[in-house]
């Protein structure tokens, strides 16, 4: 242990502690900009400097680790000039137009400028232009950002894509898309995980907010929203809601108030999705073909984009079965339709997702089979859905709950968990154990998959089969995986990835909350959710048994196949 004191209280922390972190256990915040536990202890921005008593020089506590017998002020006179300095240095190359910004009011800048009271810009602001491809799932604004690496090392250490890099140097130097090439030239996921950790708005999604009010506003069409599991975990974070009022019933209340017509949940579409792939996993299985490669999930669009770019010799095992997003445009635009009697034409589904690859992969020219355009119209993510909420100046928490319309917003408690990583696998397990054996497993038998570990794996039984599954979240762990699969290290029946870590839980579409890795905590609330549900099986949604019997016949039938499965070729 090492002993020191920080602004005169005595502190003992493991050797390598840093200054920081050592501050931080003892109740004293040093504020920081570029760090990231972990991921970015670079010292870039200066923010975090402290000083060091019998030393000339500040140090950035970041990546300076506490020594035995220092005597560390953290607010000295000369700390807090300093940490002024560099912070208006910072402002200098930043287009602070915070009334305009995606991030006002959450913004790491934003709040450090005004902790300091930093009340006029010294410098002039010389911050460059923006020339980013408005048409992108993905927006830059150049001008807004501080070089603060978190971006680069998410996606470089995390996600393993390396699409950051720094570029140029002294005054000019700026991060931009790595190699001197254009966004859309190079394999990004979308995952948006930059996004999430960037502490400032030097990037968000491409703003689809205007196009939905478009929407909601022509009386000629009828509007139908669905929901994404993962959203309903986090969406009352952005209105600082606890977790009560932020319930399922409130948000499918505001929704309306916005305007839409019908509220459904993609939940209804996860448990089609469990149907239609449980199903498929077990014809693989039977086939006396069946070569042992396994069965990859696929309703990650984020993962589907990767596998395509990295491993295009794995995507004929990718499921068929399309994402529940995209499930849902089909039976929306078709079933759906014709029950309220409307072409499909008139009918324009929105979605509410955690998730920016979720805005491509309705865009795929492969998800259009309900003869209308494409089957999902429009993707919102959970920050856009809060944004139009906030500018139709909806309060939630003063709304009544009320339930999802019916029949697309059934969903059972294996649905919900999609948005947590081993969620799909979970849920598939559940159903796949009645199709193979006539009756239900403990609902929670397959819990042994869960957890927050980026690469899980497990063994289940399953008709007097031994099955072998893993689930990883985050691409880095994916192409671990993929790797240790075709080294023949590890051997697997069936695979599921998430992109983003943690799942959809964690995605880059969700709300910012600066410093926090909350998918863990959302995807808790997930589980509590599905046992909380009175079905908890996929094969038990009542709505879903009305589609089959009404309009699909069976899984795998040939509507089914038209309208729900894909060969992923786009
Ligand atoms: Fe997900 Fe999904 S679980 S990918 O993260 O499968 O976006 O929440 O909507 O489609 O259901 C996202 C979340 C979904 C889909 C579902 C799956
Ligand atoms: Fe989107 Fe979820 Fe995949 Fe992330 S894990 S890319 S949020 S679908």
């Amino acid at each position: 242990m090492v002993n020191a004191t920080i602004d005169r209280i005595p502190v003992s922390v493991p050797e390598g502690t840093s200054i920081l972190e050592a501050a931080r256990a003892a109740g004293v915040m040093i504020p920081s900009l570029c760090y990231l536990k972990e991921l970015n202890e670079i010292g870039a921005c200066r923010v975090c400097v402290v000083e060091i008593e019998g030393t000339q020089t500040l140090v950035p506590s970041c990546n300076s680790p506490l020594q035995e017998g220092m005597v560390i002020h953290t607010n000295s006179p000369r700390v807090r000039e300093a940490r002024k300095i560099n912070v208006e240095l910072i402002l200098s190359q930043h287009d602070g137009r915070c009334s305009s910004c995606v991030r006002g009011g959450n913004c790491a800048l934003q709040a450090i400028a005004n902790d300091l009271g930093i009340l006029e810009n010294l410098y002039p602001v010389q911050a460059p232009p923006n020339d980013w491809t408005r048409s992108f799932p993905l927006y830059r604004e150049a001008s807004k950002c501080i070089k603060c690496m978190r971006c680069v090392q998410v996606c470089d250490k995390v996600q393993g894509l390396g699409i950051w890099d720094v570029e140029g140097t002294g005054s000019r130097t700026t991060v931009d898309v790595s190699r001197n090439r254009r966004i859309a030239e190079v394999d990004c996921a979308l995952c948006g995980q930059c996004i999430t950790h960037c502490p400032v708005g030097a990037l968000r999604e491409r703003d689809d907010t205007a196009r939905a009010f478009e929407m909601l506003a022509d009386p000629e069409l009828v509007t139908v929203v669905q929901v994404a599991p993962a959203v309903r975990a986090a969406w009352g974070e952005a209105f600082g809601l606890n977790r009560e009022q932020a319930s399922t019933g409130r948000m499918a209340a505001a929704l309306r108030r916005i305007g839409f017509d019908y509220v459904f949940d993609t939940n209804f579409t996860a448990d089609l999705t469990i149907m239609e792939e449980g199903s498929e996993f077990l014809a693989r299985q039977k086939n006396l073909n069946y070569d042992g490669r396994p069965l990859f999930t696929s309703c990650c669009p984020g993962w589907v984009r990767f596998a395509k770019a990295h491993y295009p010799a794995l995507v004929s095992d990718l499921s068929t079965a399309k994402s529940p997003q995209q499930m849902f445009g089909a039976v929306a635009k078709s079933y759906f339709a014709e029950k309220i009697g409307v072409t499909p034409e008139k009918v324009r589904c929105i979605s509410v997702m955690p998730c920016l690859a979720k805005k491509q992969e309705c865009a795929l020219p492969t998800m259009q089979d309900a003869g209308a355009g494409q089957d999902v119209d429009l993707v919102l993510t959970t920050r856009e859905m809060t944004r139009m909420l906030k500018s139709e100046h909806v309060r939630p928490e003063l709304l009544d709950e009320e339930p999802f319309d019916s029949p697309l917003g059934t969903g059972s408690g294996a649905a919900v968990i999609f948005g947590a990583t081993g969620g799909v696998m979970e849920a598939a397990l559940r159903s796949a154990c009645f199709l193979a054996t006539g009756s239900n497993p403990d609902p929670d038998a397959f819990a042994e998959i869960r957890g927050e570990k980026g690469w899980r794996e497990a063994q289940f039984s399953l008709g007097g089969d031994t099955l072998r599954v893993a689930a990883v979240s985050g691409l880095g762990n994916a192409d671990r995986l993929i790797r240790a699969l075709l080294h023949g290290e590890v051997q697997y029946d069936f695979v599921e990835v998430m992109a983003c870590p943690g799942g959809c839980a964690g995605g880059g579409g969700q709300p910012i909350c600066e410093g926090c890795e909350l998918a863990g905590e959302r995807g808790g609330l997930l589980y509590q959710i599905d046992a909380a549900n009175p079905i908890r099986f996929s094969h038990e949604n009542p709505e879903v048994q009305r589609l089959y019997q009404e309009y699909l016949g069976h899984p795998l039938s040939e509507r089914a196949h038209h309208l729900l499965h894909t060969d992923h070729t786009a």
